[in-house]
């Protein structure tokens, strides 16, 4: 029996056009969903991941597979239906799982034969034997998974041509933002995995370099931060020695003997969602302001950067609060931070989140034309109405925001002081490097955005 994994590209998604840019090689991340569900497959299937952001396969060239498996973001589901109809126009039946499966069930149930809801590892195994049986049910939920058992994922499947491996030891958040489908997807609880099943999947992995896919690495609560030093511990004991990167909260910060340990276990880089500047943009927005309120976010971050680990940014344009200006307030205040890189990405309501529901009844979803318009989903185009910014605007605020960030002498600081701080010039070279490139790349996505869409917002 043959299975074909596919995760669809969007080539709107300026990080995986690697050869507009060759730094984008360090921004094409493994699809770990993928290489899970490989995972939880049995040995008589003949499994394959295509990751389309690789370059798309020649599909009619191909052996036929007996099932095919389809993941996607919301950003990727146009193309994931246009995947599945080559397929089902084969014969092939499709299945297709992920967020936006989920949050859009009967609008993928349209376009697949069966959907997979929630975690695939309590229902992948049947779903398989079903589709052997030729009985595929329409849908199959499968929750929340029980994380203490859980097959590792196949490292192996994908070909050695990403600079990074990915891993995930951690899911679900309690802080329940409200522009993120994350809570609403795994749920409020944060389940851990068994500190030495990760240490075992981390050796498994080829790459030197590791993304840990974690949404909050560290948690919130003490037990949470006393078990991501247990993990530390055990990666720094069995000699894993691989250098990775994580998202955490800025509470990362507050510990230093968490910060040390992270360090010697080969944690160089953080990404932390700062969101909003100022940070009273935040309120109302989820329990993240709690963390924020009142911080000298600057010392946090330079706390985090003394122990060798650099401070990517992420932002959020279009904010209830932000007016005109906010891309050089924003781009200011990173500097200020003193991030060492960072990601803005304007306000987007995903399906399933509560900024969805906020705009959906305010009529401010702008591009509406479903499932086509969900390429533009990518959080680097407006596809709102925001409340002081016309769309117009709102572009310019983020080229002046990342022109600012990224200017050519801020660049050369911020690679200088990581030089004499010893903290990995060379990284923070190749990252501003990548996002100045993608930054012309989006200049050009946003003059044909606006030409093909200017008129959307009036509609
Ligand atoms: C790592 C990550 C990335 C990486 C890697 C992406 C990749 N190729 O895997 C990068 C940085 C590239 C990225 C980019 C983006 N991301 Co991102 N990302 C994540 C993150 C943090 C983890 C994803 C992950 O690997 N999880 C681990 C796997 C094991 O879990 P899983 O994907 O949920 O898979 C399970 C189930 O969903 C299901 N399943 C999934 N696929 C399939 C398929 C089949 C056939 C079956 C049966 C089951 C199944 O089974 C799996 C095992 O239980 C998630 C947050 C999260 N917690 O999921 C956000 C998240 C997925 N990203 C998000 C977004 C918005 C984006 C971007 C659009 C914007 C951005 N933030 O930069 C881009 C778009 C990229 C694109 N190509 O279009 C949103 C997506 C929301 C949505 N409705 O689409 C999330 C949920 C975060 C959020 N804030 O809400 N992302
Ligand atoms: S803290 Fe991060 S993962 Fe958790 S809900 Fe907020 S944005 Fe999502």
């Amino acid at each position: 029996m043959r299975l074909y994994l596919i995760n669809p590209s969007n080539p709107l998604v300026s990080s995986v056009q690697v050869k507009e840019s060759r730094w984008n090689r360090y921004r094409v991340w493994k699809p770990l969903s993928l290489m899970v569900v490989a995972g939880l497959t049995p040995p008589e299937w003949e499994v394959s991941i295509v990751d389309e952001n690789l370059g798309a396969p020649d599909y009619p060239a191909l052996p036929r597979p007996d099932l095919v498996g389809i993941t996607a973001f919301t950003s990727q589901a146009d193309r994931a239906y246009e995947v599945a109809a080559h397929f089902r126009g084969l014969g092939v039946p499709v299945v297709m799982g992920g967020i936006h499966a989920t949050m859009c069930l009967p609008e993928a149930t349209q376009h697949v034969d069966s959907v997979v809801t929630g975690e695939a590892e309590s229902v992948w195994p049947r779903v398989l034997e079903d589709a052997r049986q030729g009985r595929l049910q329409r849908r199959y939920d499968g929750g929340h998974a029980e994380l203490g058992a859980i097959a590792p994922a196949r490292h192996d499947l994908l070909p050695a041509r990403y600079a990074f491996g990915s891993i995930q030891t951690t899911r679900g958040c309690p802080l329940n933002c409200s522009f993120c489908s994350v809570t609403a997807f795994n749920g409020a609880h944060y389940r851990q995995r068994p500190v030495a099943d990760v240490v075992r999947e981390f050796q498994a992995i080829r790459e030197r370099r590791v993304l840990v896919v974690d949404d909050n690495l560290i948690g919130t609560l003490p037990e949470h931060i006393a078990r991501a030093k247990d993990l530390f511990r055990a990666l720094i004991r069995a000699q894993v020695k691989k250098e990775w990167v994580a998202q955490a909260t800025i509470n990362f910060a507050d510990d230093e003997e968490l910060l040390a340990l992270a360090s010697r276990a080969g944690c160089r880089g953080v990404f932390i969602g700062f969101e909003s500047s100022p940070p009273e943009g935040l309120r109302g927005i989820g329990r993240k302001y709690a963390l924020m309120k009142g911080r000298d976010v600057r010392a946090s971050v330079r706390r985090i950067q003394r122990h060798g680990i650099m401070v990517a940014g992420s932002f959020i344009m279009g904010l209830d609060i932000d007016r005109p200006g906010v891309g050089k307030r924003i781009a200011a205040a990173a500097s200020r931070y003193g991030a060492d890189t960072i990601n803005v990405g304007f306000l987007t309501p995903l399906p399933g989140t509560r900024l969805w529901d906020q705009m959906k009844a305010e009529d401010r979803i702008a591009l509406d034309a479903f499932p086509e318009d969900w390429k533009y989903y990518t959080l680097t185009f407006p596809v709102a109405r925001y409340k002081h910014l016309s769309p117009d605007g709102i572009i310019a605020e983020m080229l002046a925001c990342n022109r600012s960030f990224y200017a050519l002498p801020r660049v050369l600081r911020r690679v200088f002081s990581n030089f004499r701080h010893r903290r990995s010039p060379l990284v923070s070279l190749v990252g501003n490097l990548s996002y100045r490139r993608n930054f012309r790349l989006d200049v050009t996505a946003f003059a044909n955005f606006q030409q093909q869409l200017g008129g959307r917002w009036d509609q």
